[in-house]
């Protein structure tokens, strides 16, 4: 086992020295501050965010860092340290840091990607996305009101994978998100930088989160369902958030087990996933087609406050009833939207055992870690099976982790590549961590500490 396996996430204070000392070199002038965001592993609830389900999901110590300075000609400079990304410094004009035209229909979206210098899909739509969205957010929120012209420039550096299921997308909106809070908000300006952390209020980091997901909707054209978003502005230290989609409430609960004999830990594949191309939407509209024809806007609501299996069930043949006569569900294949509305409503439930199971007391270590490891691999079958996102390298990971003595292995993330959590006895690590290095040299392991949100440094 070589330690060249593991992704660390750096030293906070040294990368921020670092990152001042580049910004100076590249730009010619200091940056004002540095701002970080984390990526998030989760423990259940994938695809279902976005259908009001719950998901339990943390922070990791690895995230993005974002130096900026201020511009007062309403422009964006910016470039990445992410050698798989840079491109020199991208100038991103102000006129093009404009809402996107109309109703925000698939259409507009084209139009605005066709009018884009770049095409769609520059890593730099997700940082002028939030420039705009926040924007938009000032209007209706005084203590967000953006200062007229304000532009900035930004370097960008990542202890994520870029594209690994780890949220490295919304660790960039998040923390870019905070730098023109600070340097351009009455919120930032009547607070020196660190302060920033305190006077941002509990309702303006969930603010802040829902004006992340409308910049990736509405101007990157990706259908995030605001989980990502959430736990990078208002994870805590040491916890799980267990995040209700219907409302976004959250509530901090301990996971004692991974503090005491197990690990978890973050598999990156290697294997890169993009949300902005069509199966990711595609999975999410056959569910969505199955809740209509079950007569709901929001699937979460065809189940009880407190679900179980049985629900589960009852929900499904109401819909093999619904469907019998139909050769297709609003166009779309009958029995793939069954499937993906049995992964979220199992999901869900599998969700709901979690959140009991880690907001009592009752229970001891040994049996958590092991009920949580179930929680997990019956998750990944889900994932694999139903709602049809797991590809082989994943599936290979669950497996070697659980022959090797996991608790439990699960995909996470939007599926299609990225990365698999497993869970795992601390005496366990170093044969797992061999087997994993036999599968492909593209692998990279990440501990899972449970950190704080996003911050300015
Ligand atoms: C991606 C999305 F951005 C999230 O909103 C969520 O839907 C996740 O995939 C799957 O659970 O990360």
């Amino acid at each position: 086992t070589t330690d060249a396996v593991w992704l660390a996430p750096g030293e906070p204070q040294e990368i921020h020295s670092d990152l001042i000392s580049r910004f100076q070199a590249e730009y010619g002038r200091p940056a004002s501050g540095v701002w970080f965001a984390p990526g998030r592993a989760n423990l259940n609830g994938e695809h279902i965010d976005f259908h009001g389900g719950r998901c339990l999901p943390l922070a990791l110590a690895h995230g993005t860092y974002v130096a900026a300075a201020p511009r007062q000609d309403g422009q964006l400079r910016l470039r990445t340290l992410d050698a798989s990304l840079d491109d020199g410094v991208t100038t991103v004009p102000a006129e093009q840091i404009g809402p996107v035209n109309g109703s925000g229909t698939d259409q507009d979206l084209q139009d605005h990607h066709a009018r884009s210098p770049r095409g769609s899909g520059h890593w730099s739509d997700y940082v002028s996305g939030v420039l705009w969205s926040l924007r938009e957010l000032g209007v209706s929120q005084p203590d967000f009101r953006m200062q007229d012209g304000f532009g900035a420039d930004l370097l960008v550096v990542s202890t994520l994978p870029i594209g690994g299921g780890l949220s490295s997308s919304a660790a960039l909106e998040c923390a870019s998100i905070l730098a023109f809070v600070a340097l351009g908000t009455p919120l930032g300006r009547q607070n020196p930088l660190q302060d920033i952390n305190a006077a941002l209020s509990r309702q303006h980091r969930k603010d802040l989160a829902a004006a992340c997901v409308r910049a990736e909707v509405e101007v990157v054209g990706a259908g995030t369902g605001g989980l990502d978003q959430t736990v990078a502005l208002r994870a805590r230290a040491g916890k799980v958030l267990s995040l209700d989609c219907r409302d976004f409430s959250v509530q901090p609960l301990d996971i004692g087990c991974i503090q005491r004999g197990y690990r978890l830990v973050a598999v990156d594949t290697g294997q890169a996933h993009r949300l902005v191309d069509g199966q990711f939407s595609d999975r999410r509209a056959d569910a969505e087609a199955a809740a209509h024809l079950l007569g709901f806007d929001r699937l979460r609501d065809a189940l009880p406050e407190k679900p179980r299996k049985a629900d589960v069930l009852h929900v499904l043949e109401e819909f093999d009833r619904l469907a019998e006569q139909l050769d297709s569900v609003d166009g779309r294949d009958t029995q793939a939207c069954r499937r993906r509305l049995r992964h979220a409503l199992t999901e869900m439930v599998r969700s709901e055992k979690l959140h009991h199971l880690l907001s009592g007391e009752a229970y001891g270590v040994r049996h958590v870690a092991s009920t949580v490891g179930d929680i997990l691999t019956s998750g990944h079958m889900s994932m694999r099976d139903d709602a049809e996102v797991s590809f082989a390298v994943a599936d290979l990971v669950v497996e070697t982790a659980l022959a090797q003595g996991a608790e439990g292995a699960r995909l996470i993330g939007g599926g299609f590549g990225g990365s698999v959590l497993v869970l795992v006895p601390i005496g366990a690590l170093p044969r797992l961590t061999a087997a994993l290095e036999g599968i492909s040299r593209s692998i990279r392991l990440l501990d899972v500490v449970p950190s704080a949100a996003a911050q300015a440094l």
